[in-house]
């Protein structure tokens, strides 16, 4: 039979890096994706020391650069890229957090951009592949914040509600292929998000994950593993998942 290979955008840190793993040392193939490419050729490094059965390629680039996604993936060998029956929608950011009146377009632009855009150039680029495979699978990291909003999230959560109707979307127009179609909703979670998201402030950053326990990238790799195994016949269509201290995006229990 022939191989078959994961696309795993954002696996330079937090959750796509910990997603990396996960399937690997479950013996999956996987392309990981990013645009820090030293990032990418360490994991590589290390996921082929630690799994010589797994296969894990990289693939560099930017997906706010609809041309650019397209080129990276046809760089890639035939066999690989023919292979694709699961994609990890993972790539995202937040850039600031304050209210929309004195926002900034600029950060506006990034968000949207990345959070939307680059996951519709992503999918649409990955799409042709995963039908050629009878048990595909699309699953999108969206957010709490795609579920509520909160003060200051404003265009974040509108970036994120966007994922989690592309998520609906999506699962309608690719039933006719037999393509499943997972959003997953994660809370608080401690990975480089809150340092991007606070241009660089790591004192910031530190701060939200400070007088609880929040989730670590590792949790969120399990619920994707999850929902990457349920019988050809299951959809796990949403996940919402939370630290135990936290309600809502706004309700956290902090000691
Ligand atoms: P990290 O900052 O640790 O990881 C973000 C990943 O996205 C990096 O690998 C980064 O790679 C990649 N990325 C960002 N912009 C681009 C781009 N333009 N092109 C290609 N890749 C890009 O954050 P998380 O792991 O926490 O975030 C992953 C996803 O989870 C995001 O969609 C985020 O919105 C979402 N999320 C995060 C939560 C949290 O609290 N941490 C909670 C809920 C959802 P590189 O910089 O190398 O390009
Ligand atoms: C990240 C979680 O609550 O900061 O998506 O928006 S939150």
């Amino acid at each position: 039979m022939n191989q078959t290979y994961t696309l795993i955008t954002g696996a330079t840190s937090g959750f796509g890096e910990a997603i990396a793993r996960k399937f690997a040392a479950t013996g999956r193939n996987i392309i990981v994706t990013g645009r820090r490419q030293d990032r990418l050729e360490s994991l590589q490094r290390e996921l082929g020391a630690l799994h010589s059965n797994v296969e894990c390629v990289i693939s560099c680039f930017d997906v706010r650069n609809e041309g650019e996604v397209e080129n990276a993936l046809c760089k890639l060998p035939s066999q690989v890229t023919c292979g694709i029956n699961i994609l990890i929608n993972n790539a995202g950011l937040a850039v600031g957090r304050g209210p929309i009146d004195v926002g900034i377009s600029e950060d506006w632009d990034r968000m949207i951009d990345t959070n939307v855009k680059g996951l519709l150039y992503v999918s649409k680029a990955v799409i042709p592949y995963l039908k050629n495979h009878p048990n595909s699978q699309i699953v999108n990291i969206a957010s709490i914040a795609g579920k509520e909003v909160y003060p200051g999230g404003n265009v974040y959560c509108a970036s994120k509600h966007a994922v989690d109707a592309l998520s609906r979307a999506m699962r309608i127009d690719l039933l006719p292929y037999g393509i499943k179609v997972t959003n997953i909703a994660p809370g608080a979670a401690d990975t480089e998000f809150s340092t991007v998201r606070f241009k660089g402030d790591t004192q910031a950053a530190k701060s939200i994950y400070q007088g609880y326990i929040p989730l670590y990238a590792e949790d969120v790799a399990d619920a994707v593993s999850y929902v990457c195994s349920r019988p050809a016949h299951v959809t796990i269509n949403d996940i919402v998942i939370m630290p135990t201290a936290q309600a809502s995006a706004t309700n956290l229990l902090k000691k």
